[in-house]
């Protein structure tokens, strides 16, 4: 038990399950076009029903009570009247009915891919308990495209990776191919995700090499019957390095005749590629604005030479430039008045909040803002800023928190993404993965559920973060309801607690320089002001937390009239939000009835006091779960309660360094002094 099963472990059920299953699977019955992807779905059936009952079921065409047939519209016998209409290209049906006067299981769908998602789905009805007898779904993905973004270097480093190295073994490829290769591809169809940037966006023109496009190619030729196309991050001065053009500005002709070449080159070698990834114009990357363009005039020439393809462009929002007074303001202002500008190709793709992935940030001005702009949300499922993947961390709750925020213009996060809300027809999201070569693919059992909340959501954005996380835990630890709900409560609580041990009350970005390990509130020499720490909390003797009210960097401005009026007034801004929006003196009287600077320790307090909750919680859970994966949990909650306690301790000596006052009666002083906290350095840590 090394969790390299992933979610689909398929461990024998009890007996009694056993028989009800075989009941309702005794064979597998294709009524479809023979085809890799049908193919894959009948694999996945007899391997996920030979494991969990026992026996595989025999593969036949014959129509008999018992069987699981798998049938798209095109083959349907006369008489099998389903809701086809509503299921698109990718939806499919569980149900039991009567066929040819049998009673069979059906899994249905108007194509394929429809099926292997629907015979995932199955599996997992049968794993997390249902009766397979009482099985009635119908579902379809709300989001169009559903990604992964891998920030995978080609020489194997990932960048924020905390699984060791990429999966993408870059120099064996495309001849030599892992069979991990097509695991991941299951594992995200399985999810219903459909696309993977191969590369980081922090890119190399290399990647568009000829040589790597056949490597890239090797890869799509795997994933293909999973539905997962590749698509690739490019550099925007590809046609300077690759080409020996002197420019890349984006109205440059043989710049643009450039780009086209190079598309039609990469889509013949993969007819289905998705589309580039572009970071352009952020942190150092090239982009059109060194030439005096805008970013829809870059985006705009990618997705001209894509456009005859099918291809997109997803366009990156993360903008901040070096003179801005407020980092948080910048994307908005740089993006919005180009609502309307972009190709219809285009896709900005936005983070969820503007800032960096922060334990909490509020939701992204953009969202909203742009209707007649697709947009996508980025969301980062390694954990850059919250503990690397020895904290356990469930993001689930983060990424709901995102979907179900409302934007103060008609509808949530959510309905911009899914285009109901402006009435988009391209639409996307995308998570930063968090796989790599360790055995677990995540680098901690637990992380593998952010994988897992990351893709289940993006199918459907509506679902409850709770539900997918006892799917989950159902699925790779037990169905047990008593055991599964303790974990899943220990995974719901766990979010809120790294909020509280390392930035409470709207508080961001207090973490050390480049690695992000670890507290460092009081860095404040970075080359770039909006580098530190300092430069985000802004804490002295008067208070602590970024104005960004009118009487500061307005920021709260770009937001909604409904949004921007309440957390304009810290009255009532959320708790939880307070600081991002307001500096507020330390005596500042919270609705706890404490003062800003003692509720700041109670939460500090809390974070740590909730780990070692989920540490007891753990420990009790040891005859529920197999002894090597409860010790491995075990030992990284060690870690992450033994630097709870650092981030807290840290965290407090600093502020009281700059607010000068006593603790309130009963806090436990930091252990040591601040000059020791400071001196702490780690010069190796993972992922830079
Ligand atoms: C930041 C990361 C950096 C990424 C950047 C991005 O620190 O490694 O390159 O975001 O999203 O979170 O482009």
């Amino acid at each position: 038990e090394d969790g390299h099963e992933l979610w689909l472990r398929y461990r024998p059920l009890t007996g009694a399950a056993q028989a009800r299953l075989l009941a309702e699977a005794r064979e597998v019955v294709p009524l479809a076009a023979p085809s890799p992807t049908l193919q894959a779905a009948v694999q996945e059936l007899r391997r996920g029903i030979a494991g969990l009952a026992g026996r595989e079921p025999a593969l036949t065409s014959r129509l008999r009570a018992g069987a699981l047939v798998l049938v798209t519209r095109s083959q349907a016998p006369p008489g099998l009247v389903l809701p086809w209409s509503e299921l698109g290209a990718e939806g499919y049906v569980l149900r039991r009915v009567h066929l040819r006067g049998q009673a069979v299981t059906v899994i249905a769908a108007n194509g394929d891919l429809g099926l292997l998602y629907g015979s995932f789905a199955w599996l997992r009805a049968v794993q997390t308990g249902a009766h397979p007898a009482h099985v009635d779904t119908q579902s379809a993905p709300r989001i169009g495209l559903r990604l992964l973004n891998h920030w995978d270097n080609l020489d194997r480093h990932v960048e924020r990776g905390y699984a060791g190295a990429s999966l993408w073994d870059w120099w064996k490829l495309p001849d030599i191919l892992d069979p991990r290769y097509v695991d991941y591809a299951r594992a995200n169809a399985s999810l219903g995700l459909n696309g993977a940037v191969l590369n980081n966006v922090n890119a190399k023109a290399d990647s568009l090499t000829a040589p790597f496009i056949a490597k890239a190619a090797a890869l799509a030729a795997v994933f293909r019957p999973y539905g997962v196309r590749v698509y690739l991050s490019a550099r925007f001065s590809a046609p300077v390095e690759l080409g020996g053009l002197p420019t890349a500005d984006p109205l440059d002709p043989a710049v643009r005749a450039w780009w086209q070449v190079k598309a039609d080159e990469i889509y013949r070698a993969m007819p289905d590629f998705g589309g580039f990834l572009v970071k352009a114009n952020s942190e150092g990357q090239p982009g059109p604005q060194d030439y005096g363009r805008s970013h829809a005039d870059g985006a705009n020439m990618l997705a001209q030479a894509l456009a005859p393809h099918g291809g997109v462009v997803l366009w990156r929002a993360f903008v901040y430039a070096a003179d801005a007074s407020d980092r948080a303001g910048q994307a908005f202002a740089e993006f919005q008045p180009l609502d309307g500008r972009f190709a219809p190709n285009v896709i900005v793709q936005v983070k969820n909040g503007p800032i960096d992935f922060q334990p909490r940030e509020p939701f992204h001005p953009l969202f909203g803002a742009m209707p007649r702009t697709p947009l996508a949300l980025e969301l980062q499922i390694t954990k850059e800023y919250l503990g690397f993947s020895t904290h356990l961390v469930h993001l689930g709750p983060l990424f709901q928190e995102v979907l179900r925020a409302d934007t103060g213009q008609g509808g949530t996060v959510a309905r911009v993404v899914d285009g109901t809300l402006h009435g988009q027809r391209v639409t996307a999201i995308a998570g930063v993965a968090n796989t790599g070569a360790d055995r677990n693919w995540c680098g901690s059992h637990f992380d593998q559920a952010n994988w897992y909340a990351f893709g289940r959501l993006a199918w459907d954005p509506d679902q409850d973060a709770r539900t997918v996380a006892r799917d989950w835990v159902a699925q790779t630890f037990t169905a047990q309801p008593a055991a599964r709900d303790a974990i899943v409560q220990m995974m719901l609580a766990s979010r809120e607690a790294v909020v509280d041990y390392m930035t409470p009350l709207g508080l961001h970005h207090l973490m050390a320089t480049g690695h992000h390990h670890g507290p460092g509130p009081w860095v404040d020499d970075l080359a770039r002001a909006d580098w530190n720490p300092t430069y985000f909390h802004r804490a002295g003797r008067d208070g602590i937390g970024f104005d960004r009210t009118a009487t500061g960097s307005n920021a709260v401005a770009q937001y909604a009239a409904p949004v921007a009026q309440r957390w304009a007034d810290p009255r009532t801004t959320p708790p939880e939000l307070l600081l991002w929006f307001h500096h507020l003196p330390w005596d500042y009287g919270m609705p706890s009835g404490r003062t800003l600077w003692a509720e700041l320790i109670a939460r500090y307090d809390r974070g740590v006091a909730t780990v070692e909750d989920m540490a007891r919680r753990w420990q009790a859970l040891k005859p529920d779960v197999d002894a090597e994966r409860h010790a491995d949990v075990a030992a990284h909650l060690a870690v992450q309660l033994r630097e709870a306690r650092w981030w807290r301790d840290a965290c407090i000596a600093y502020f009281q360094s700059v607010s000068g006052l006593p603790l309130p009666a009963g806090t436990r002083p930091p252990g040591l002094d601040l000059a020791a906290y400071k001196a702490l350095h780690f010069g190796f840590a993972p992922g830079r």
